[in-house]
């Protein structure tokens, strides 16, 4: 065999933060690793996603790795909310601090990856043109890494620049002086907007749904509170895994009808000063009840008519669906830029997009003359990057025509039909749902520890039982249906994207799902069949 055929033990798509875990942990275990990565850096989501503006919505002392006690006490957070860039520097620090750099391809595509039956092998083809094969594959292709970009007419042939926040340029964007158009109001747009809006000379937003957004109040953190925080980070990050969404949002275990009309008002005006999303753990039944939710869609819409002077305006920007049900936004000054005379909306719920002419936004409504364009259209969430590859199992069962009617995925870990192939946070598994970078320290360990499970009971392969698989997406949709989660058209639910099957995607409840995972493996990899010569 050449040496550009060479075969691994494993290989791993994605260098973000699962890929790089991941890869860590396989060396740790002596295995023959190598992560294939399209970019250039280390970073996935963090490396696409250089939009002005861009930072994490999760605090960021509890958005990093917990697996180096010496990593976590020893990296210093600047603020409350990480930027784009600080989050991009972590990950190339802890490239450098475990000597990882040297098993990452960067550059390189995985175009395909077919599983030969004879060998119980996987082939993968690359861009480069190399071909590599492996034991095991892990997708670590991250949740939001496949831009989304609208079918719009015209919008390919247009005479303007057109920008994808998913696909930011790294040299950035200067937009001084110019007429911009921002499609999409997700969190992209209501970071990106108010840093456009002081730069350019008039700022266009077209909504096609208006988001609920709650104020981050960023700031530097405060030495003391660090220190505090990092004398107890071990049972801090242990407290946390028993939370709901696996983060610490001050979860209240009361309901929002256990008190009074003016102790919820005072609770919520608390918790909007506090900012963030902890607002959603409020109480234990705001994305259960829909009564509950109703209190807090009331109060929002208050606080969005104090936030913006044009109450015809305000109006516009409330959303009609539950909280909570699209991701709740975190912003720093949006609403307020509509109250500078530079900054229009265009409700394309009224007005669609019609075609964009040259440079030229038309909508059924009016015209809009642009120098630029940025798409805030968000990601094909979830699946995208994974669907993307061309992956054939078993009996040349590719697995894109597997997802077509809606992902199933055991656990989120793996899917039947395709042996030996493991998803880092995929779809089934709390992802989105969580915070995220637990819960991909969570999967990697369970992979990796089934590798090596695998390896030292002489497992050759490992499949997922079919019916196992039915009963878990049975199960993460019967999850679902109890709350307000699959109510609107979200991204959770595959609705952002033209032709995409509807189907609630991540699972809802960190704690059962933990324990699930590590159930099934005290049951000798329950729902799972291992076959060699263990
Ligand atoms: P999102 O949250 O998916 O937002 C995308 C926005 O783009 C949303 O407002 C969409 O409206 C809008 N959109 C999508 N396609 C179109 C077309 N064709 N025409 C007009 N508007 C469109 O993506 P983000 O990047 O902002 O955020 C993703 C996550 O990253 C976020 O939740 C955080 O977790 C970080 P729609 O609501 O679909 O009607």
């Amino acid at each position: 065999m050449s040496e550009a055929n060479k075969a691994l033990d494993a290989i791993v798509v994605g260098a973000g933060f699962a890929g790089i875990y991941m890869l860590h942990r396989l060396r740790q275990q002596g295995l023959n690793a190598k992560v294939i990565e399209a970019g250039t850096g280390v970073g996935g989501t963090w490396y696409w996603n250089r939009y002005p503006g861009a930072r994490c919505d999760i605090p960021s002392m509890q958005y990093s790795y917990q697996f180096s006690e010496e990593l976590q006490q020893e990296w210093e957070w600047s603020e409350k909310y990480a930027t784009q860039g600080e989050i991009l520097k972590y990950a190339e620090h802890v490239v450098d601090r475990f000597g990882l750099n040297d098993g990452i391809q960067f550059n390189t595509k995985v175009a395909s990856a077919k599983y030969l039956e004879d060998r119980e092998m996987w082939q993968l083809s690359l861009s480069s043109g190399e071909t590599l094969e492996a034991r095991f594959v892990v997708m670590a292709t991250g949740c939001l890494s496949k831009p989304n970009y609208p079918n719009i007419k015209g919008l390919n042939e247009c005479s303007v620049p057109v920008y994808h926040t998913g696909a930011w340029p790294h040299e950035g964007v200067d937009f001084t002086g110019l007429n911009v158009g921002v499609i999409g109001t997700g969190s992209s747009a209501i970071q990106s907007s108010p840093i456009i809006a002081k730069q350019a000379n008039s700022l266009t937003i077209f909504q096609r749904t208006p988001n609920y957004s709650i104020p981050a109040y960023n700031e530097a953190l405060d030495p003391d509170y660090v220190k505090e925080l990092k004398s107890r980070y071990k049972e801090y990050r242990a407290e946390n895994w028993q939370r709901g969404f696996g983060a610490d949002f001050d979860d209240s275990d009361q309901s929002a009808f256990e008190v009074s009309d003016d102790e919820r008002r005072t609770e919520y005006e608390k918790r909007w000063a506090k900012g963030g999303l902890a607002f959603l753990a409020v109480y234990n039944d705001l994305v259960f009840d829909m009564k509950a939710n109703d209190t807090a869609r009331e109060f929002f819409k208050e606080k969005i008519a104090e936030r913006v002077n044009d109450p015809e305006l305000a109006e516009k920007l409330v959303p009609v669906t539950p909280i909570g049900c699209k991701r709740l936004c975190v912003d720093s000054d949006y609403y307020e830029i509509y109250n500078q005379d530079h900054v229009k909306l265009v409700d394309l719920k009224q007005t669609p997009i019609t075609e964009i002419r040259g440079d030229t936004v038309v909508t059924s409504g009016g015209e809009y003359k642009v120098d630029a364009i940025i798409l805030a259209t968000g990601f094909d969430a979830m699946t995208g990057a994974i669907t993307n590859v061309d992956i054939q199992g078993e009996g040349g069962k590719k697995l894109q025509d597997k997802w077509a009617p809606g992902p199933k995925a055991y656990l989120g870990l793996a899917t039947a039909g395709f042996p030996n192939l493991f998803i880092v946070t995929g779809p089934g598994s709390p992802s989105v749902l969580s915070n995220m970078l637990p819960s991909i320290e969570q999967h990697v360990e369970w992979i990796s520890d089934c590798i090596e499970y695998m390896n030292d009971n002489q497992h050759v392969a490992i499949r997922v039982d079919q019916q196992a698989e039915e009963d878990w997406v049975s199960h993460v949709n019967e999850v679902a249906q109890t709350s307000v989660y699959p109510g609107c058209n979200s991204w959770y639910m595959g609705a952002n994207v033209e032709g995409k099957t509807r189907v609630f995607m991540p699972y809802l409840g960190v704690p059962p799902y933990v324990e699930k995972c590590e159930q099934v493996v005290a049951a000798g990899y329950e729902g799972f069949v291992l076959s060699g010569n263990g």
